[in-house]
């Protein structure tokens, strides 16, 4: 007899198509009222799959009273009650290391994108304005610069691997020093933010991380500084930022990720100086197939031997 898995949400199309074909696997996405299906058939699902944004919370994992085991596609766990998954052993798997690469490389394009204009040099370009005026604005240098980075865990590494091509001088914010690291560690954010002309984000969200990246932090970072996130929204005061971006008291920001998601906060869509991408960094045809792989193995693994390939907890 096929396992009980219920779908939160979709996921790439052949995920789906794998799901199906080892399964029995619900979609609730589909019903028109999920909590009254959860409330008749909450108790039937041995599995649970949904996306790093959806996760599984306490009242999720209440209504599903007989789930032994939930696959996130992804790595950001803040939207995940890994403490109730615990208290009701429900094994919870995810897909980190698979998709570093791929984030510290959006990373790198908005970094680079805010800091030279490129986006909007393509807008000046697309309306015309390279044969109306003399000039595009000049942009500022990346080579050589100093980035800080904020969370240096796996994602923040391969930032500074890729940083140090560009010969930047890297230090970093962390609750702890790493050990095995060649750059400086700053325990003040706001010090950090004062030194580096680029202080990028990868610090995982959640209620501990809250609005780390405060006003303060972003006045440190300044006017000539450029704020990068391909991390949670919630990391950055985005009240704070779209105030300090509207004031011109920050340079510029590279945004992958908001506080309210798909929601952009309207001022920052009439600002020259963002870089505003839809939570896409790790959407590429390899790295989703990766995840997915990983998400799918995560499930058979627990079903073969009961335990998952990569346990989040
Ligand atoms: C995706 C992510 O948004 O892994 C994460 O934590 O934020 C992203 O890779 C996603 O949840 C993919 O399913």
């Amino acid at each position: 007899m096929k396992e009980r898995v219920l779908q939160n949400g979709r996921l790439l199309p052949a995920l789906e198509a794998d799901l199906a074909g080892r399964y029995e696997v619900h979609a609730l996405w589909r019903e028109a009222d999920p909590q009254a299906f959860l409330a008749v058939h909450g108790g039937e699902f041995a599995g649970y799959i949904a996306s790093a944004r959806l996760g599984i919370d306490a009242a999720m994992l209440a209504a599903l009273p007989h789930l032994r085991v939930a696959s996130i596609v992804g790595v950001g766990l803040d939207a995940v009650d890994l403490a109730a998954a615990r208290e009701r052993g429900v094994a919870v798997g995810y897909t980190p290391q698979v998709l570093n690469d791929c984030v510290a490389d959006t990373a790198m394009l908005l970094l680079l994108d805010v800091a030279r204009r490129g986006s909007e040099a393509d807008r000046f370009v697309r309306r015309g304005g390279w044969t109306q005026t003399t000039a595009f604005p000049l942009s500022t240098s990346v080579t050589g610069k100093r980035l800080g980075i904020v969370g240096l865990g796996r994602i923040g590494r391969a930032i500074a691997k890729r940083c140090a091509g560009f010969d930047m001088e890297i230090r970093y914010h962390n609750r702890r020093p790493v050990v095995d690291v060649p750059y400086g560690y700053e325990a003040s954010l706001e010090e950090l933010a004062r030194w580096a002309d680029f202080l990028v984000v990868a610090a995982a969200g959640g209620h501990e991380s809250r609005n780390l990246v405060s006003a303060a932090v972003l006045n440190a970072l300044g006017p000539r500084g450029f704020l990068v996130n391909i991390a949670r929204g919630s990391v950055v005061d985005e009240t704070a930022l779209v105030a300090a971006l509207a004031e011109g008291r920050l340079g510029g920001a590279g945004l992958d990720v908001y506080a309210d998601e798909p929601n952009v906060p309207p001022a920052l869509l009439t600002l020259d100086n963002t870089v505003l991408l839809p939570h896409m960094s790790s959407a590429t045809h390899e790295t989703r197939k990766a995840m997915a792989d990983l998400a799918l193995a995560n499930l058979d693994a627990f079903f073969a031997s009961g335990a998952v390939k990569v346990s989040a907890l």
